[in-house]
């Protein structure tokens, strides 16, 4: 089956990575903005300062011929301390439009990890005050943009975001406040939808978490069950929660056993029941691999991608089959096809993929930079989807990661994922020049040829 015409060929970046200009024009800090700058590098706020190349970017996706860009909108630049910035507004205003101009689907995510600060001085999403103030911020983007933006996207990752508060940052909070906060989000996420619903704004809405299939280690029946309790746990609570307005079984069981459920009072079953999402949008990496759990399972050195386990549920391992990128990340092609299909086959909604794509060590050798890797990685994973489209499964388009380069969640500059190399590096932050890298012309013809055509 051949690729339909109006498919969206994106490419994604989000506001806190990409934009820099963090204390500007009246933005006010978020939590990313007063992180510990990682030993070695310098200000990683500048990140690939966007904001003051927004043409010349928006020139590059033009030239690189994407029908989509999938960005986040900074909450703490919008709406700082609560109150809307026309400078903000002029910002996003200015990108939404821009992009249109060039014929180019603007894909929104409204919140990237970011939250603004007063918010988390006040207890973040563990406060539901949040719910009010994330209710308020998006009202005012439907308002704003509502009539421009036809594709939208609630919460980057809240499986990362909840995971990440206890297992990767070594948090000190407890399951139960880490899954209220979650379980706030969750209602946050079920009233924007509701909001956006009733206003009428005439396109779609839908969560973007990080959505891997989860292979049992050994054909064994306690490594299946692990796979599937490390499933429910990762994927299928946030998943169930956005479609069917409900929490999943099996991830209730384990929070039950970490005596992590939260409150849920009547209103919010009742906002979660009928407020549900149009599409599913999903992250995509890599598979992840689960053994039956052993009394010394422990979650050292997980990321996005790896380390998650519950003692007396699953054990995250490593899948020996796989090859792994220089940082670690299992690489699974045809995973992206078994993911696929255990999402369509769950929930029949329209998917699109809001990243994808491979992150490593570029270097620039005489104003080029050869990275074939990325090439295969990209080739590879359009395959899976060329066959999944095949298998029935209707997707609305591909947006990897990441448009141009980008500061990473946790690695610097170092990690980078674009089709655009960043004249800086850790140490430097260097002239910021543009550069086009070998995947930006293989991509370029990609999308030329609808997809038929992944040959470097
Ligand atoms: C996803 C995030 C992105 C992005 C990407 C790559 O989890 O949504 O923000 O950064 O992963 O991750 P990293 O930057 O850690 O390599």
């Amino acid at each position: 089956m051949k690729i339909s015409k109006d498919f969206l060929w994106g490419a994604s970046t989000s506001a806190y990575q990409f934009e820099g200009a963090w204390n500007e024009d009246g933005k006010e800090p978020s939590v990313q903005d007063i992180r510990t700058v990682p030993e070695g590098t310098t200000d990683f706020k500048v990140a690939s300062d966007h904001y003051h190349h927004l043409i010349e970017d928006m020139n590059l996706f033009s030239e690189l011929g994407l029908s989509a860009y999938r960005f986040s909108i900074s909450w703490s630049r919008i709406m700082p301390n609560g109150k809307v910035s026309d400078r903000g507004v002029k910002f996003y205003t200015e990108l939404i439009d821009g992009l249109l101009e060039r014929g180019i689907e603007p894909i929104v995510t409204v919140f990237h990890f970011d939250l603004p600060l007063s918010l988390s001085k006040i207890g973040g999403w563990s406060n539901r005050k949040t719910i009010d103030e994330f209710s308020k911020y998006c009202k005012l983007l439907f308002d704003l943009f509502g009539k421009k933006v036809k594709y939208w996207q609630t919460i980057n990752e809240q499986n990362i975001l909840t995971l990440a508060s206890k297992v990767i940052d070594g948090g000190n909070k407890t399951w139960k406040e880490v899954f209220q906060a979650n379980h706030h989000m969750l209602v946050a996420q079920a009233i924007v939808m509701g909001i956006y619903h009733r206003g009428d704004y005439g396109g779609l809405i839908g969560p973007a978490p990080n959505i891997c299939a989860i292979y049992p280690r050994t054909s064994s029946a306690q490594d299946q069950l692990a796979a599937d309790y490390m499933s429910s746990f990762r994927n299928w609570l946030y998943l169930d929660a956005a479609v069917y307005g409900r929490y999943n079984q099996m991830a209730m069981d384990i929070l039950k056993k970490l005596d992590a459920v939260p409150d849920i009072t009547d209103e919010d079953r009742n906002i979660m029941k009928n407020n549900t999402c149009d599409y599913i949008a999903f992250n995509y990496y890599g598979s992840g691999c689960a053994k039956e759990s052993t009394n010394n399972s422990n979650n050292k050195g997980s990321d996005q991608q790896q380390g998650l386990s519950i003692p007396g549920f699953f054990e995250s391992t490593e899948n020996n089959k796989l090859e792994e990128t220089e940082f670690g990340w299992p690489i699974d092609a045809e995973g992206l096809r078994v993911t696929a299909h255990q999402i369509y086959s769950r929930y029949e909604l329209p998917l699109l993929i809001t990243e994808n794509g491979l992150g490593c060590k570029d270097t620039l050798i005489n104003g080029k930079v050869h990275d074939q890797y990325r090439i295969d990685y990209l080739q590879k994973h359009i395959q899976a989807l060329r066959e999944s489209i095949n298998d029935g499964i209707p997707f609305i388009g591909y947006c990897p990661w990441s448009a141009v380069d980008l500061i990473s969640t946790h690695e610097g500059f170092r990690k980078r994922y674009g089709f655009v190399y960043v004249n800086r590096s850790d140490s430097d932050l260097g002239d910021m020049r543009r550069i086009k890298k070998d995947s930006f012309y293989w991509y370029k013809k990609v999308i030329e040829s609808n997809g038929e055509d992944l040959e470097y």
